[in-house]
C-alpha cells in the first residue's frame, strides 16, 4: 500500500471560525408538528415504491424538540458557529406570497437563535436546502416557473430577514443549486423526482430549474441590500458545491480541456452569474444551446448589479474525480460537457482512499487545487460551508466502535492542512470551516444508512453520542490557532 501522509497540524489564522452544519429536513423530525405544512421531502420520502431506501424525515433526530440538548452539545464541541437550514414551510406551511404564516414556527427559530447567542454561537442560516413547500410545486411546478418560483422566494426571504436578520449576520439563499438541479431535475434521484424515465423533460428542466435559483438568489439579495442590511449589518452570498476534476491522462490536451469544461460545468454554471453578474460560462452556451435559457437584460442587469453584494463564496466540499474527454457525440441530455468521470487515472492508479459512501474518496491534495481555482476566478473570501465523510462501514458498527473514527479524523485534518497550505503557500483567503454534519441524520436516498456526524444518533432511542472527531476539531483548531500567530503570511494578496 502507498505510504500514508501524516496530518501535520499546519496553522490557520487566530479569527478562523470553526462551526457545523446541518439541514432542516435532515434533522428536525416533527414533520407534521405546530402547523408546518408539508415540503416536497415530505411527499417525495413517503412514496411507494420507496425512493429513500424505506426510510423517511417524520422523526429524523427530533432536533424540533431537542434543540436545548443540540445546544449543549455544541457548546462542548467548542463551535464558534453553527449552519443550519430554515424549513419554509414551517414559516409558511403554504409558500407563497399571499398565504398565512406560521407563528410557532417562528417561534421554534427564535428559541434556536436565542439559545445559540447565549453560547456565544453564531448563527448562520440557510433559506433553502431542498424543502420546498409541496403546495408551491403542486400550484405552479416550482422551480420550473421562474417568475412565480422568484416572487415566493423573495417574499419568504424578506420574511426571514425581519424576523430573524437582527440577531443572525450570515445569511446563504440556496444550499447546492447544483445537486437541486441535477439530482432534482435529471438524474430524479432527489425531490421533487423529475428525470426521464418518469416522463420529464431532462434535457431542459434543470438549466430551468438552475435559472430560476440564479434569479430568486439575485433577487432575495438585493431585497436584502436595499431593505435590511444598512441597519442589521450582516452579509448575504451562496453555497455552491464542487468536485475538483484532474485531467484522466496529463499528457492529453483533450483531457486537461475536459477536466476545465467539467468544472464550469458544474461550478461556473452557477458561480459566474451569481459572483461575476455575467452569463453562463461559453462552454456551457455553445454545448448546450436552447437547452440553456437566456438571461434578459432586465436580469443581467440585476446580476451585475447583485454580484458584488455577494461578500463571501460559501464552499461546500467533498471529493474529486478524474475527467476525460469522451470521444463520440454527447448523449441528448448530457450535463457534463461530454466528460466521462472515474475514481482513477490511465495508470489506473485511485485519486483517493474510499470513505464509507461510494462517491467521495479522500482528496485533500486536490480539495486545495479547487480553492485556489475559486479564489483565482472569483476573489471572494470562501468559507467550507460544508465538508466530511462517513467511514468505512461505519453504519454496521455499534455506538463504541463508531465513535472511535479515526477515519474521519485524519479525513478532517487532511483537508484542514491543505486549507493551511492553501492560506499561507498559495494566498487563498479562507475564514471558516463547518463541518457536515454535526449529527448523523437523515441522508436524503441514503436514508440513515449513511452517516456524516461528529456525533453519532442512535434513530431508535435518538440518544446522542459525541465522536471522538468532534473534540479533534475542538483541540486541533485551538493548536493550529496558537501556531499561527508564529506562522509567515506569504502571497496573501490585498
Ligand atoms: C451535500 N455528490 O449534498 C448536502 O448539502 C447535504 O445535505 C448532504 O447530507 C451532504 O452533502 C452529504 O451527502 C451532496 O454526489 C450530495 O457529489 C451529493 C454529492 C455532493 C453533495
Amino acid at each position: 500500500a502507498a505510504p500514508r501522509a501524516p496530518v501535520l497540524d499546519l496553522p490557520l489564522p487566530k479569527d478562523f471560525v470553526l462551526g457545523a452544519a446541518t439541514a432542516a429536513y435532515q434533522i428536525e423530525g416533527g414533520a407534521f408538528q405546530d402547523g408546518k405544512g408539508p415540503s416536497i421531502w415530505d411527499e417525495f420520502s413517503h412514496l411507494e415504491p420507496s425512493r429513500t431506501s424505506n426510510e423517511n424525515g417524520d422523526v429524523a433526530c427530533d432536533h424540533y424538540n431537542r434543540v436545548a440538548e443540540d445546544v449543549e452539545l455544541m457548546k462542548s464541541y467548542g463551535l464558534q458557529a453553527y449552519r443550519f437550514s430554515i424549513c419554509w414551510s414551517r414559516l409558511i406551511p403554504l409558500g407563497g406570497r399571499n398565504d398565512p404564516i406560521n407563528e410557532k414556527g417562528i417561534a421554534f427559530y427564535n428559541n434556536l437563535i436565542d439559545r445559540l447567542l447565549a453560547q456565544n454561537i453564531q448563527p448562520v442560516a440557510t433559506l433553502y436546502h431542498w424543502d420546498l413547500p409541496l403546495e408551491l410545486q403542486k400550484r405552479y411546478g416550482g422551480m420550473l416557473n421562474t417568475p412565480q418560483f422568484q416572487a415566493d422566494f423573495v417574499n419568504y426571504a424578506r420574511l426571514c430577514f425581519s424576523r430573524f436578520g437582527d440577531r443572525v449576520k450570515q445569511w446563504i439563499t440556496f444550499n447546492e443549486p447544483y445537486i437541486i438541479s441535477t439530482y432534482g431535475f435529471h438524474s430524479g434521484i432527489l425531490a421533487p423526482g423529475h428525470s426521464t424515465s418518469m416522463g420529464n423533460d431532462s434535457r431542459t428542466e434543470p438549466f430551468r430549474a438552475g435559472h430560476s435559483i440564479i434569479l430568486s438568489h439575485a433577487a432575495a439579495v438585493k431585497a436584502y441590500a436595499s431593505e435590511f442590511q444598512l441597519h442589521q449589518t450582516g452579509s448575504i452570498s451562496i453555497v455552491l458545491n464542487g468536485d475538483y476534476y484532474e485531467p484522466y491522462d496529463i499528457l492529453s490536451e483533450a483531457d486537461r480541456a475536459a477536466a476545465q469544461r467539467r468544472m464550469e460545468f458544474y461550478i461556473g454554471w452557477f458561480g459566474d452569474p451569481v459572483y461575476l453578474g455575467t452569463d453562463y460560462p461559453a462552454c456551457m452556451r455553445k454545448r448546450l444551446g436552447s437547452r440553456l435559457p437566456e438571461f434578459t437584460a432586465a436580469d443581467l442587469s440585476l446580476l451585475s448589479e447583485t454580484a458584488p453584494i455577494n461578500s463571501f463564496y460559501g464552499m461546500n466540499h467533498y471529493t474529486s474525480q478524474y475527467a476525460r474527454a469522451r470521444t463520440g457525440d454527447p448523449e441528448e441530455d448530457d450535463m457534463t460537457g461530454n466528460v466521462e468521470e472515474l475514481p482513477y487515472d490511465i495508470d489506473g492508479v485511485e485519486i483517493g482512499p474510499l470513505s464509507g459512501v461510494s462517491w467521495l474518496r479522500v482528496t485533500d491534495v486536490q480539495f486545495r487545487k479547487l480553492l485556489n481555482w475559486i479564489w483565482v476566478r472569483y476573489q471572494r473570501p470562501i468559507y467550507i460551508t460544508e465538508n466530511g465523510c462517513p467511514c468505512p462501514g461505519e453504519n454496521d458498527m455499534t455506538v463504541k466502535e463508531a465513535v472511535n473514527d479515526d477515519f474521519r479524523i485524519r479525513y478532517f485534518g487532511l483537508y484542514l492542512d491543505a486549507i493551511s497550505r492553501a492560506i499561507y503557500e498559495d494566498g487563498v483567503k479562507v475564514q471558516g470551516y463547518y463541518a457536515w454534519s454535526l449529527m448523523d441524520n437523515f441522508e436524503w436516498s441514503a436514508g440513515y444508512g449513511i452517516r456524516f456526524g461528529i456525533t453519532h444518533v442512535d434513530f431508535k432511542t435518538l440518544i446522542r453520542t459525541p465522536k471522538r472527531s468532534a473534540f479533534y476539531l475542538r483541540d486541533t483548531m485551538k493548536q493550529r490557532k496558537s501556531k499561527a500567530a508564529h506562522a509567515p503570511s506569504m502571497n496573501v494578496p490585498a
